[in-house]
């Protein structure tokens, strides 16, 4: 087989002069072979340019500009919908680095995978350098990163869900660290012999590798041109290198929205809020509060870096857009998201309606008549089938939405007062729980359980443990991960926020869910925060403390008392079991700190003395 020299790749844009950069680049460039480099700049001119190439290659669909103006529609391959879980890997030294919960790969020999998969794997693309900023550009709080990717849907991408372009470059070149990230969708326009092929709507490649090198702070992406296994500012970096960064640096990297919430009284709160993947985390970011006099302001629906300071614990929203679950965002559900995707936004896997602009369950009660679905092809409300992926998103920069904090830019953060955990749990796990301590909070993240969704491949509905809603995205072993929160409350102390647990899923024998959920969550948050303030009453069952009818503002909710007594039942039998399934999962982990396992002994005393 002949193989044709690489020829050196045209360079556009302004190249950095940070040597060390330039260098890592070209070595990237030498590996993968682009024909292009273009050193991005995040400008608008870019971007317009960016986004018609992709228009004219038909790998965005342009919407109507009277109905959705400057908002454009892409549809993924079927294979690439969402996270792949199986094919993540954490790279550490020993195996004990990534824990039971995380695929561990050997790092030299993963290495050399990445080697062989990545050689010549950007041959007929551009490869963009893409500089980006996790929280504000030069916020001391913020962590740099440059992602090399042959992907233009990922570049307009991370130009909404990051600070990206020159801002972030001039910091790289002022000397700050930064985390290298590489991403190819796996497809090259030419093979090793020169043979040519027709680009394709969604490139990418049925073999998959989200790899992270956690000792040195690295990230390769394979295969995937789909949401947190391309955008790597996100889950790669925010979630997985960060939690690395944050062990070692004594801060916290989670999977949390950050809202803030101002009472009847004007007194306002901070709250963040750990649920797993597509179980409400955007809409209670975005909350619209039922109870007069109330308001909710949204710092971020997914990711929250949380930081001791002086006694206290400050947070900040790493990102500067929302990836958001776009099924079941409605004007009931979510007005300020339905308000937020008015103008300039990306979907993805959403139906396209006759006139060119977009649907998806949930949006209107009724489905149009006639709809192009998610893959391209006919579709009626007699399909059988939905016309958006249940996994579709919607991509739009975080200051599009009405409710915006005036802080969720501070690079300071703000001071958190609460922190909620929750899953969807049909049963047993009631409405809300006060934790009883630090140790005890932590024990309730640690054994949050979730029946599963649609945002990773996987059975959907299952029930998983999914601790802290952190399960796919902890960058090291989860059990030194509980450790490590055990330790920041201990330094943070009597300023700690207090932890809660909620549920806003429980369902009763007949499948119906007991609560009405979305704005009337709020009633849950006035309680929270007047537990905080040391001014609603509760009592306790021998999972932490409840509010009991009286102690919620249900006014204007018909909520019969028979329902409220279901939403909160602590049944003796189902929790003894749950104790059991909690034992079998701490058994998994070699190393549980004995904190943990306390909290379980005296979880299981409690509930058999009742
Ligand atoms: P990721 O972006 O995947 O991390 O997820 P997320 O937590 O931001 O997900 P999102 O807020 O988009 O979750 C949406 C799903 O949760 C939809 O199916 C909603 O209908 C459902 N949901 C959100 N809030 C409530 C609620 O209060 N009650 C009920 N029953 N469902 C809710
Ligand atoms: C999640 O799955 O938790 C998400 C979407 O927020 S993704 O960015 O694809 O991970
Ligand atoms: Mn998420």
């Amino acid at each position: 087989m002949n193989t044709v020299a690489h020829v050196a790749p045209r360079v556009t844009g302004t190249p950095s002069t940070d040597r060390v950069l330039v260098e890592w680049v070209e070595d990237i460039a030498a590996l993968t072979e682009p024909d292009r480099i273009h050193w991005c700049s995040g400008s608008q001119e870019e971007n317009d340019v960016l986004l018609q190439a992709m228009v004219d290659r038909g790998t965005l669909i342009a919407l109507n500009p009277d109905l959705r103006p400057n908002s454009y529609l892409a549809r993924s391959e079927p294979s690439d919908v969402a996270r792949v879980e199986a094919a993540t890997f954490i790279c550490s030294e020993k195996p004990e680095g990534a824990g039971p919960t995380n695929n561990w790969r050997d790092p030299q020999e993963m290495r050399q995978t990445l080697t062989n998969v990545f050689a010549g794997a950007m041959r007929g693309r551009t490869m963009y350098v893409v500089p980006f900023s996790m929280g504000p550009v030069g916020g001391e709080l913020s962590h740099l990163g440059v992602e090399l990717t042959d992907s233009s849907y990922v570049v307009a991408s991370m130009r909404i869900m990051t600070r990206m372009g020159s801002g972030a470059l001039a910091q790289i070149e002022a000397g700050e660290p930064w985390v290298p990230a590489v991403h190819s969708v796996g497809y090259p326009l030419r093979g090793a012999d020169g043979q040519e092929r027709e680009d394709v709507a969604w490139p990418c490649n049925d073999t998959k590798y989200i790899v992270h090198f956690p000792d040195s702070r690295e990230i390769w992406s394979y295969g995937s041109g789909y949401g947190g296994n391309a955008l790597l500012g996100k889950k790669c970096f925010a979630l997985r290198i960060a939690s690395v960064i944050a062990r070692d640096e004594g801060w916290l990297a989670e999977h949390m929205l950050l809202i803030e919430a101002t009472n009847e009284a004007g007194k306002s709160y901070h709250i963040a809020a750990a649920f797993p993947s597509a179980c409400g985390k955007t809409n209670l970011a975005m909350l619209q509060p039922s109870i007069p006099g109330w308001t909710v302001r949204t710092l971020g629906d997914d990711i929250a870096w949380i930081y001791p300071r002086e006694g206290r614990l400050r947070a900040l929203n790493p990102e500067a857009g929302f990836f958001g679950v776009a099924p079941g965002t409605g004007p009931e559900t979510n007005p300020t998201a339905i308000a937020a995707l008015e103008r300039n936004v990306i979907f993805t896997n959403v139906a396209l309606t006759d006139d060119g602009d977009v649907w998806w369950e949930g949006l209107t009660k009724e489905a149009p008549d006639h709809l192009i679905d998610w893959r391209g092809r006919e579709w009626s409300p007699d399909s059988g089938r939905p016309a958006a992926h249940p996994n579709s998103r919607f991509t739009v920069r975080a200051d599009q939405a009405p409710s915006i904090a005036p802080t969720w830019d501070d690079p300071e953060g703000v001071e958190l007062d609460a922190i909620l955990f929750g899953g969807r749990r049909a049963t047993n796990v009631p409405l809300v729980t006060e934790s009883r301590s630090w140790a005890h909070g932590v024990f309730l993240g640690a054994t949050i359980a979730s029946e599963q969704t649609a945002a990773a491949e996987g059975t959907v509905g299952q029930l998983r443990r999914d601790p802290f809603a952190m399960l796919p995205f902890c960058g090291y072993n989860m059990a030194d991960y509980w450790g490590h929160w055990l330790d920041v409350g201990t330094q943070v102390g009597e300023g700690a926020p207090k932890v809660f647990s909620v549920n806003w899923f429980r369902r009763n024998s007949d499948g119906d869910f007991l609560w009405p959920g979305f704005g009337e969550n709020a009633r849950v948050i006035d309680w929270v925060l007047r537990r905080v303030d040391g001014d609603a009453g509760a009592r306790n069952s021998s999972l932490g403390a409840h509010p009991r009818r009286e102690d919620l503002d249900l006014a204007g909710l018909d909520l019969d008392p028979e329902t409220f007594a279901e939403l909160m039942t602590v049944d003796r039998k189902s929790w003894l079991m749950e104790t059991d399934l909690i034992a079998d999962f701490f058994a998994g982990f070699d190393r549980v700190p004995g904190t943990l396992l306390a909290e379980l002994a005296q979880l299981r005393n409690r509930i058999e003395r009742e």
